[in-house]
């Protein structure tokens, strides 16, 4: 079998996705996601210039030595676009050689480990209250697991702590991005009333979650952790930002409250140090931002021997192509913890047909022959690229600030 054609699709069914389609000589073809949520058009110059002339006639069964050409071959290692792009890539392969093998995906990565995949939802709110009646009705759906987000008083509210966050997203539809204020003074004693508020109302019996976007230092982590542990939460997501990974060191000595981290993370070199040393509990690394499905595997490999759980990123934004490829690793790996979802448009799934399905908090990976998930090409071209940015955060005085 040869690769005949590599092609870049970018449409926007509510958010832009870059999808790739492998075609070979055979007949069969492969769907990957390369999708870089604000950056979409490098990753498509990627690999419509650098990446596709290379592989035309290769053996698109050779995914571990195409992963690597692409990886050591590029020189230029690691980062959100390369890896995109080889993930984009080894996606399509993966659903080929599943297609030739007419079995769903999870059967090349060692079988079945679990019957089903438990996910988590967001929920968002203005005040207290609106987030208490949110995870409420998302119990009434299903869910064993809910993010829990609130808006601060006496600032607007932002990205991920305002109601219905996939869709308000902040700049999300802006052609430049949306600038946000950020105060942590007003924040961090807020959220443990938070989930006191939910603790009483909702109980015990539900895995809450919360995301801190990035937003504290190691020190200010370490209070709200203390602050949270009465309440146990399944984990405090992005404490702090990752790139001085010792920083985590600091919050692991003064609370037991779990913790994860990883989905702006490109390779396990962005995690080598918090997983080996157990600084974190949940590595959130998601396929099509760490190289796809092999990228995938070598981190959670890597984590199951130090003890960390998978817990795959899955907005809007990472597409149902990405999707499919993380439900089919979370069923086969040993060291599954949970998938983040949000459900996507009606448009975006038009788009993209899938196998795997969705009920009452637990996904499936389907049955169907690859990953399960195609692109309908007519579809796509209802739907242009339209320029989104996510937003970005200052203090109150201005400064830039991390998010
Ligand atoms: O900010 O997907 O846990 N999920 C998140 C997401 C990310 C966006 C970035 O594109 O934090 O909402
Ligand atoms: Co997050």
């Amino acid at each position: 079998m040869k690769i005949t054609d590599i092609k870049v699709i970018v449409a926007s069914p509510g958010r832009n996705f870059v999808t790739v389609k492998v075609v070979t000589d055979e007949g069969l073809y492969g769907i990957g996601d390369a999708t870089v949520n604000g950056r979409e058009k490098a990753v498509v110059a990627y690999l419509q210039d650098h990446v596709a002339p290379c592989l035309i006639g290769r053996d698109p069964g050779r995914i571990e030595d195409i992963w690597q050409y692409l990886y050591k071959g590029a020189y230029w290692r690691r980062g959100p676009i390369t890896m995109a792009a080889i993930a984009g890539i080894d996606m399509a392969l993966w659903d080929i050689k599943a297609k030739a093998a007419i079995m769903p995906l999870y059967q090349l990565l060692g079988g079945r480990s679990r019957e089903r995949v438990m996910v988590y939802k967001h929920v968002g709110g203005l005040d207290i209250a609106e987030v208490v009646d949110g995870v409420q009705a998302l119990r009434e759906q299903g869910l064993d697991a809910i993010r829990a987000q609130v808006s601060i008083p006496g600032l607007p509210p932002i990205y991920g702590t305002g109601p219905s966050t996939d869709q308000a997203a902040g700049g999300m539809v802006q052609a430049l991005p949306t600038e946000e204020v950020w105060a942590t003074h007003k924040y961090l004693p807020l959220v443990p009333k938070l989930f006191e508020a939910l603790r009483d109302n909702v109980g015990w019996d539900v895995h809450l979650l919360h995301d801190v976007h990035h937003r504290l230092t190691p020190i200010e982590a370490a209070r709200l952790g203390k602050d949270l542990e009465p309440f146990r939460l399944f984990w405090l997501e992005d404490a702090i930002p990752a790139e001085l990974q010792d920083g985590f060191r600091i919050i692991r000595q003064h609370t037991t409250q779990p913790l994860a981290v990883g989905e702006i993370f490109n390779t396990v070199w962005d995690c080598q140090q918090l997983i080996s040393e157990q600084l974190i509990d949940y590595i959130r690394v998601t396929s099509v931002h760490a190289g796809g499905v092999t990228g995938l595997k070598k981190i959670f490999d890597f984590a199951s021997i130090y003890h960390v759980r998978s817990a795959c990123h899955g907005p809007m934004d990472v597409s149902p192509v990405a999707m499919g490829c993380n439900i089919h690793v979370d069923v086969a790996i040993p060291n599954f913890g949970i998938q983040e979802y949000s459900g996507y448009t009606e448009a975006t799934h038009d788009m993209f047909p899938c196998a795997w399905s969705y009920e009452r908090g637990y996904l499936q990976p389907g049955e169907a022959p690859g990953h399960g998930v195609d692109i309908d090409e007519a579809v796509a071209e209802k739907y242009p690229y339209a320029p989104a940015y996510l937003p970005v955060a200052r203090l109150e005085d201005g400064t830039l600030t991390s998010w």
